[in-house]
């Protein structure tokens, strides 16, 4: 890399996602290597724009996040991040990383996908590495697993892969945000912080419970299901796998030691309110991650019923209506 490079700053916006069949649990913590392929619907509403600029002057990274300078913690995580896209690149210059987070951080929709998706995807242009975009889910993915499948808009794929280095681990595309119509519906119910974050709570999951095991084998099963009710636009069969994945998942938390489980009282009333509408021929769907909160999924037409429906329900503070969003793009200075 000739020193007289320029280095400019790149700016990048990446969407959260929601997973439909839920990455749950790592065979390598180091690469961020999954137990299992998951799929998932990049959400139009959610997202993070981050700019990066690599600069001989700086005698250290600076993070500055939602306009204030990112405390040591945050800042440590971000710089060990960059070591690696640095030694990726031969630059040992610092950055300059700039974030903000238009996901509503504080009430329990934080997502580390939208945020190592704009980050891996504005230092990996700003430091000049030349990376198809099958490689960059890979780069994003070693910030955080689920980062890999915000690259891409719509309905993603995040294939595990087979191989101890992760060079088959990637994440691709299955259909754009434009292929189907649906409606997601992000139902806000707590501000509280999580007990137990997803990381601790896979980690636990894979080293105790005893079913996590049928997890592995279930979910693969499922994505087959999923993919199948995908390509027939079949949303009865798509809600049907998407919310008894969720369960599946949330199902190994259980039976974890210490056993542990994201839901409050909110959570189990959205749920039974869900299953009412079906029963009254309103074809919705339940998926929860690992919080309180939970994601209904819809047809648009039937949006408007469902969303005043839930809206009654004490415990439901907000609802956020998301349709299927785009992938990473950058953004003009
Ligand atoms: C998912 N989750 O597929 C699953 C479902 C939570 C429940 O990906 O350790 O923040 O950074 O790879 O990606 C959240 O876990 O975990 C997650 P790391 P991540 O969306």
């Amino acid at each position: 890399m000739p020193e007289h490079r320029k280095f400019e700053q790149v700016t990048a916006k990446a969407h959260a996602n929601i997973a439909l069949i839920k990455y749950w649990g790592k065979r390598d913590e180091e690469l961020f290597l999954p137990m299992n392929s998951s799929l998932s619907i990049t959400l139009d509403k959610f997202y993070t724009e981050t700019s990066v600029q690599f600069c001989g002057k700086l005698k250290k990274d600076v993070f500055i996040f939602n306009n204030n300078i990112a405390d040591e913690a945050e800042t440590t995580k971000v710089s060990n991040y960059l070591n690696q896209i640095r030694k990726m690149a031969g630059v040992e210059r610092y950055a300059m990383v700039q974030s903000v987070n238009h996901v509503p951080t504080a009430a329990g929709f934080a997502s580390s996908a939208s945020g190592y998706a704009a980050l891996a995807s504005a230092a990996v242009r700003a430091i000049g590495l030349d990376i198809d975009q099958k490689k960059l889910t890979q780069v994003a993915r070693i910030g955080s697993g689920s980062a890999c499948r915000s690259i891409y808009g719509g309905f993603v794929e995040w294939t595990k892969g087979n191989l101890e280095d992760g060079s088959d681990c990637y994440a691709k595309q299955l259909e754009n945000e434009d292929y189907w119509d649906l409606s997601i519906l992000a139902i806000q119910l707590s501000a509280e912080e999580k007990s137990l974050s997803s990381r601790a709570g896979m980690k636990l999951t894979v080293d105790t419970s005893p079913y996590y095991e049928i997890w592995v084998k279930e979910a693969q099963k499922d994505l087959g299901t999923l993919k199948d009710a995908l390509h027939h636009k079949d949303f009865e069969q798509l809600g049907q796998v998407t919310e008894s994945n969720a369960l599946k998942m949330h199902a190994t938390t259980l039976g974890a030691n210490p056993p542990h489980w994201y839901w409050e009282a909110g959570t189990i009333s959205v749920m039974n309110q869900v299953r009412k509408l079906r029963d009254s021929g309103i074809p919705a769907y339940f998926t929860m991650d690992a919080g309180p909160n939970v994601f209904v999924l819809c047809q648009k037409k039937d949006q408007e019923v469902v969303e005043q429906t839930l809206l009654t329900l004490k415990e439901v503070q907000k609802i956020y209506v998301c349709q299927p969003g785009p992938g990473v793009s950058y953004l003009a200075k």
